[in-house]
């Protein structure tokens, strides 16, 4: 996207022959508030970045304390920023290395006032404090002007010798002073309630250069009248902070004695409103569009069973809450599945549910585990399917690369399959797979099917090909053919008592090609007391 020149759009405001409005900001998201109500321009002022800061507008907080807030500012807005840059924060030298500063930072350009380092508001004791000398201001001037890169980077002089009490003479030679010494501007500053002082500096001025004024004290005079007296630029110098402060003070007070939210829920921003002014749908956008396609995967993970063959070891969990070098199986299983970047995890309990208290997952109960078997777990977390996801057990443990391989593999529904038929990690009754082709160990092998598989491989005389491990990956096309067959098996006396292996069956017998990705160990499910011992070493 071309830079769009914020310099040029201040530049614009300053000369366009009409009275123009900018609105204080003290911070990014105030910034963008007065950007999305339609102002053209930003005052980023000293007294409300200070308040904001909790410190005086004394140059309490550091030059680079202000110039960091500007740059949340100028990064979330498009409009110009004219910051109120005090006196310079030091002489000539400050000066210059503050303009450097801003235009780095996209900033349109500075205000700075005839006043001396440290400065304190115009507002307090405005009459007592020394105003700069006019030789040694109008060298600053000339300073920033010449270090500005931009020719459109503005710097505006402001003007304080009608606050300091010096008198309309004093204001207008010196204003006459700053324009010649290069300013782009001149702010003329009053603390009177009426605009009489103004209104005749602005008659006097004769429009030599665009004239700026702060009507903070002087705010019920109808503006028509500084539009009639040739005024360019009105800056709402305070009024962000101070609707922010009224507003939580109140709200504040409110929560303070009501020790409850009730009240003012609707009277406060939605979490949904800061969430926009965040940009948060931009976000949510690039992350479809550049994070890889498993970070958008969910894993649906079956964990209802108690493992009955562990006796009182699940007495009181079921059988992935046992505890493996320190972690239960499924707090390893969900701690790997992050690490690659699946980050949306619904578990189906069943079996002592409660004992299921891993922080981050969604958990679904399936309330008859005790009468029924997986595919009816399955179908707890119908919901939860997804157009990509991961359908796992959750006592499996695995080396990572194999979940980070199947993720890489092509098919509607990839199953991993291990063709070591000798691993001696294998215990229990594991699943048996036959498939179109046996593995031949090349790095991707490709198109193998499923063909069926089986409790034992006793019931045929074909060779297997290996094992299925419990672990699935589905894409959008997949998860249609799942949907459906369990709908249609949901409807067979035996729906209860059938398996992720028998859903399997059902989609192969219904022509739907289901992927190998085949494996050779290094993965293990914990069935016995001895797998809890070999479970051990595996997790060193
Ligand atoms: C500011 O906004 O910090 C200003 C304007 O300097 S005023 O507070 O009116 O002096
Ligand atoms: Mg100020």
């Amino acid at each position: 996207m071309p830079k769009i020149n914020k310099a040029k759009k201040l530049r614009k405001l300053l000369h366009s022959n009409k009275l123009e409005f900018i609105l204080e900001a003290h911070n990014g998201l105030s910034a963008k508030i007065v950007e999305n109500t339609g102002f053209k321009g930003i005052w980023a002022s000293g007294l409300a970045m200070s308040a904001q800061f909790g410190v005086r507008d004394s140059n309490e907080a550091s030059w680079t304390q202000v110039v960091d807030m500007l740059e949340f500012m100028s990064d979330v807005t498009e409009i110009p920023i004219l910051l109120d840059g005090d006196t310079g924060y030091g002489n000539f030298n400050n000066m210059r290395r503050l303009v450097m500063k801003l235009e780095q930072r996209d900033i349109a350009g500075v205000c700075i006032e005839d006043k001396q380092f440290p400065k304190t508001n115009s507002f307090i004791d405005g009459e007592k404090q020394p105003l700069a000398e006019i030789e040694e201001f109008c060298g600053k001037i000339k300073a920033g002007k010449d270090s500005q890169t931009n020719d459109d980077f503005c710097i505006v002089a402001r003007v304080e010798a009608l606050i300091a009490g010096w008198g309309m003479k004093e204001a207008l030679r010196r204003a006459e002073a700053y324009r010649e010494a290069g300013a782009d501007g001149i702010l003329i500053h009053s603390k009177q309630s009426r605009p009489d002082e103004i209104l005749e500096f602005a008659k006097e001025w004769a429009q030599r250069s665009p004239l700026v004024i702060v009507p903070t004290k002087y705010y019920s005079t109808p503006t028509e009248a500084f539009r009639k007296a040739g005024i360019d630029l009105v800056i709402w110098a305070n009024h962000m902070i101070r609707a922010s402060v009224a507003a939580m003070e109140k709200r504040s007070k409110q929560i303070f004695q009501s020790e409850s939210l009730v009240d003012i829920e609707d009277k406060v921003a939605t979490v949904n409103h800061l969430f926009s002014l965040q940009s948060a749908e931009e976000l949510s956008q690039a992350q479809d569009k550049y994070l890889s396609q498993q970070s958008n995967m969910n894993a649906i993970v079956l964990a209802a069973s108690r493992g009955n063959e562990l006796h009182e070891l699940t007495y009181d969990k079921p059988k992935a809450m046992l505890s493996i070098g320190g972690h239960s199986l499924l707090r390893r299983l969900i701690d790997e599945l992050k690490r690659l970047g699946i980050n949306k995890s619904t578990v189906i309990a069943g079996y002592k549910a409660d004992a299921i208290n891993i922080p981050g997952i969604k958990k679904r109960i399936n309330r008859r585990y005790e009468k029924t078997d997986e595919l009816a777990s399955l179908a707890c977390a119908e919901k939860d399917f997804s157009d990509d996801m991961l359908i796992i057990y959750g006592d499996l443990l695995f080396r990572g690369y194999i979940l980070r391989d199947l993720l890489e593999t092509e098919g509607d529904i990839v199953v991993v399959v291990d063709s070591a038929l000798d691993n001696p990690n294998l215990s229990g009754k594991p699943d048996v797979a036959y498939c179109s082709k046996a593995d031949d160990r090349s790095p991707f092998m490709q198109n193998v099917l499923l063909e069926s598989l089986s409790i034992s491989s006793a019931s045929t005389k074909k060779k297997p090909s290996g094992y299925w491990i419990g672990m699935m990956r589905v894409r959008k096309r997949g998860k249609k053919w799942i949907d459906k067959a369990l709908k249609e098996l949901n409807k067979r006396d035996d729906f209860d008592s059938l398996t992720l292996p028998d859903l399997l069956n059902y989609l192969i017998e219904k022509g739907k090609p289901i992927n190998i990705h085949y494996i050779d160990g290094h993965w293990l499910d914990v069935n016995s007391l001895d797998d809890i011992d070999r479970a051990g070493d595996f997790t060193k």
